[in-house]
């Protein structure tokens, strides 16, 4: 599954409660990473860690619940301007991250000992070890992935977007040969700009999961024209793509084969079977894990092609 971060781990908990987790393999985008205080961030794969572990904080979607700010205290007592919450607990996964990377050990390595550390039975691989890292024009220059959606609380319309490091990077072990041998390829309810699109961006990995079309099924991360969390919706609107479920069919359709919305764009359907998708229509916003699991259910269903018991 090609995840990002709070929508992916979300239908990653319930794809878990239905499946064998053993037989999942979560691809994250690492675009989002940053490098603060020294440390190395990666948000979409911690977000994804901690949601599956149960440890995630659900007001926010990300980091830890019953956090404690001390060490973020400590820097604004010095005037350190801040901005990029870390809270205790996260600081050790960071810390752990850039010892272990500082060590030689590649983010795929690291990423395995972290999800252990949790418990996790599935796959989580980054979709590279190389650093790639988001950049967005705002305003006419370029900033930071997380300057955008953090210090900008992305308030700021985008005018373009770039992957820095894209060009040399290559696709993370085992991640090529998961998409070949997959049985179901799923396209997260992630933003499909700067989520999706990183991971789709890593050569190879565009191509190999083309070649798969007929098992890939996509969920849209847009509801009624809006993105349920994060600037999905108007990054689409700011760079030329319908902010829809239609839209999204058009960013997915050489990709996958079927595209499963919610009820409320029902009426998109004959839109998106034009766009070449077979649309699924069910509910996608996953207040419960209930709705996770039946999400879950209906989009492996949606391609599977194995006898199903
Ligand atoms: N998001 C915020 O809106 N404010 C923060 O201070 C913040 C800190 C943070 C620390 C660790 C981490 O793993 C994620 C964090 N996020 C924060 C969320 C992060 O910006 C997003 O998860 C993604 O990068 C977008 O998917």
């Amino acid at each position: 599954m090609l995840a990002g971060g709070v929508g992916a781990a979300r239908f990653l908990r319930g794809l878990l409660g239905v499946i064998d987790p053993r037989s999942v393999t979560a691809i994250v985008n690492t675009a989002d990473d940053i490098e603060l205080y020294g440390l190395h961030v990666s948000p979409d794969l911690d977000t994804v860690t901690y949601t599956l572990a149960g440890a995630v904080d659900g007001a926010r979607g990300w980091g830890l619940v019953d956090e404690t700010w001390s060490a973020m205290g400590m820097l604004q007592r010095y005037g350190d301007d801040a901005w990029f919450n870390l809270g205790d607990q996260d600081l050790g996964t960071h810390l752990y991250r850039t010892k272990r990377l500082a060590q030689g050990a590649t983010l795929s390595e690291v990423t395995a000992e972290i999800v252990a550390g949790w418990d996790l039975e599935l796959e989580v691989l980054p979709m590279t070890d190389h650093l790639v890292q988001t950049r967005v024009v705002v305003d006419g220059s370029e900033i930071g992935f997380q300057d955008y959606f953090v210090k900008h609380q992305h308030n700021v319309a985008v005018s373009d977007i770039r992957f820095d490091g894209i060009e040399s990077a290559s696709a993370a072990p085992g991640v090529l040969e998961r998409i070949g041998e997959a049985d179901v390829i799923v396209i997260a309810p992630s933003n499909p700009l700067v989520s999706i699109g990183p991971i789709l961006a890593v050569p190879a990995i565009r191509s190999a999961v083309e070649k798969r079309r007929r098992d890939v099924v996509a969920i849209s991360p847009i509801v009624g024209g809006a993105a349920l969390k994060g600037p999905a919706d108007r990054m689409m609107t700011e760079l030329d793509h319908d902010s829809s479920a239609a839209g999204v069919a058009t960013l997915y359709t050489s990709l996958g084969s079927a595209l499963v919305v919610d009820r409320v764009d029902a009426r998109h359907a004959a839109a998106i079977r034009a766009i070449g998708m077979e649309p699924v229509i069910t509910d996608t916003v996953m207040d419960t894990i209930e709705i996770a699991e039946a999400l879950a259910l209906s989009t492996l269903h949606a391609v599977d092609r194995r006898t199903t018991p």
